[in-house]
């Protein structure tokens, strides 16, 4: 059964918490059950982490190559410092939909620049916890030939 990993980057631990109005109401364990169940509808296998810390993320992503056929990827805040998540990437060669809850291009612009866009087969941002079922749906057509990328 293929699998992909839902890899999500430093504070997203803290969702549902703090600043609703800018990420929702969402904590990380319903968005976890939330893909689950999209991955079940899809009849996929899916992992689930959640890092603060930037080596470890790089550590996820070359232990994804053993068990997931690719990542969705919400990397936080190292979405706009990390060049080791983008050689992490590049060196896996693991297809990886970039996703963000905010649409980060609408906000500060430092957030409009992304390491992980370049080698992300594609983004999506904007759209609140539902965007992690968009990731998934987008990732697996990508994965199994019926999507356009
Ligand atoms: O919109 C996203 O998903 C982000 O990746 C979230 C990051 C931010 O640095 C990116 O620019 C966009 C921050 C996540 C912070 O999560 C919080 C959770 C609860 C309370 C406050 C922040």
């Amino acid at each position: 059964m293929m699998s992909i990993l839902i890899l999500n980057g430093p504070n997203l631990n803290l969702l549902g918490t703090r600043q609703p109005e800018v990420y929702g109401h969402a904590t990380l364990a319903d968005i976890e059950a939330m893909c689950r169940e999209k991955a079940a509808t899809l009849g996929i296998e899916a992992g689930f982490a959640q890092s603060n810390s930037e080596g470890r993320l790089v550590d996820l992503i070359h232990e994804a190559r053993e068990r997931h056929s690719g990542v969705v990827l919400n990397a936080g805040a190292y979405t706009h410092t990390s060049v080791a998540l983008m050689d992490a990437i590049t060196a896996t060669q693991l297809p990886v939909v970039e996703l963000h809850l905010s649409n980060i291009h609408a906000r500060e612009e430092f957030r409009r620049h992304s390491y992980i866009a370049p080698v992300a087969i594609g983004q999506i941002c904007g759209f609140g916890a539902a965007g992690y079922g968009l990731a998934i749906e987008a990732l697996v057509g990508h994965l199994d030939g019926s999507g356009t990328t």
